[in-house]
């Protein structure tokens, strides 16, 4: 399958580059590893550039991460106020309400908007959107082998990598397809520190976050004859294993590693009337289409959501939402089968 070049979006990208000083890079809230390292990507070549630069992503951002180049260039909302840029940069970001909508209130700024959401909305004024790559880093991988190849430092391959490392689960998810091991394998002649970072990013835990994955996966549920799983991460348990929220990455996986289920939930409780929800599927299960049903979104078979409401009514509406989906599933097989 051959893959958009956006040939006339990178020749705009580089007049841009060339014509202006001072750039913001905005990731989504909380944002994961393929954001920050497209982020950091970016802020290293633009730095290289001779720019101005500075990076927001609202909400938390997991520690591991600090040990990337140029991780001193994100700031603070407060911060942000004081910085007057040019361009912005919107990177893994599906819609500008993801970004405490900084994207969109500043339209005054061209913004340039590269992401791989399928619900991406192309609110930039040049928008390299590609659902088909399997991460934003990807599509900066793009961007910088087409304007610059010469540019690809080893930080910048290495912040490349962790994202692409970060959005496939290590190389395991379906988003793995030839153009992510072969950018991989480019970013390792780049100089990524392939082992290492995927030691540090995948492998390695903390001892607390540890303990804490210990009371999530005591929490593992199954539902409609094992089909279904949940499992939770309470305020009570982040207490009692000195864990936190931004180690939790990852876990939902274990309850998608269960034998025979389909459709997993992971639900942390952020207050006692606020719960972030996590969803993942296999095959054909559209889990994003749900989320957006509570104003979240995502990928097919990976999405997320909040929802200001207690646990238990979390857990209680979501599980009823995931049986109705497989119901639905059921009969639209049937349907099929009928029909031949
Ligand atoms: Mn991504």
């Amino acid at each position: 399958m051959s893959k958009s070049s956006f040939q006339n979006e990178f020749k705009r990208i580089v007049s841009l580059i060339r014509e202006h000083e001072r750039f913001l890079i905005l990731g989504h809230v909380d944002p994961d590893g393929d954001c920050i390292g497209s982020i950091l990507a970016l802020t290293q070549y633009l730095i290289t550039a001779g720019k101005d630069v500075r990076c927001y992503a609202p909400g938390e951002i997991p520690e591991v991460y600090e040990q990337l180049p140029c991780f001193d260039r994100f700031v603070t909302e407060g911060e942000l106020s004081g910085f007057d840029s040019e361009v912005i940069f919107s990177l893994d970001v599906p819609t500008p309400r993801r970004t405490a909508d900084l994207a969109g209130s500043r339209s005054e700024l061209v913004v340039v908007n590269i992401d791989h959401h399928p619900t991406n909305e192309n609110f930039g004024a040049i928008n390299i959107v590609d659902e088909t790559a399997g991460a934003t880093a990807v599509l900066v991988y793009r961007l910088l082998a087409d304007i610059d190849p010469e540019g690809i430092t080893s930080g910048i391959a290495d912040c490349l990598f962790v994202g692409i490392l970060l959005d496939t689960g290590g190389f395991r998810f379906q988003n793995s397809d030839a153009e992510v091991f072969a950018t991989a394998a480019k970013l390792i002649e780049h100089g990524a520190r392939a082992y290492e970072l995927t030691h540090e990013f995948i492998h390695a835990k903390k001892f607390n976050a540890l303990k804490l994955l210990a009371l999530a996966l005591d929490s593992l549920r199954i539902h409609s004859g094992g089909r279904i799983a949940t499992m939770e991460i309470s305020m009570d348990m982040l207490a009692r294993s000195g864990g936190f929220l931004r180690d939790t990455e990852g876990f939902i996986d274990y309850a998608g590693a269960i034998d025979h289920v389909e459709l997993c939930a992971l639900f942390r409780e952020i207050t006692p009337d606020q719960v972030r929800v996590s969803l993942r599927s296999r095959n054909d299960y559209d889990v994003a289409e749900l989320a957006e049903q509570y104003g979240g979104g995502g990928h097919r078979n990976a999405a997320g959501l909040v929802m200001n409401i207690d646990l238990e009514a979390a857990k209680s509406r979501i599980i009823q939402d995931l049986e109705k989906l497989t119901e639905r599933m059921d009969s639209n097989k049937e349907a099929v089968q009928g029909s031949e």
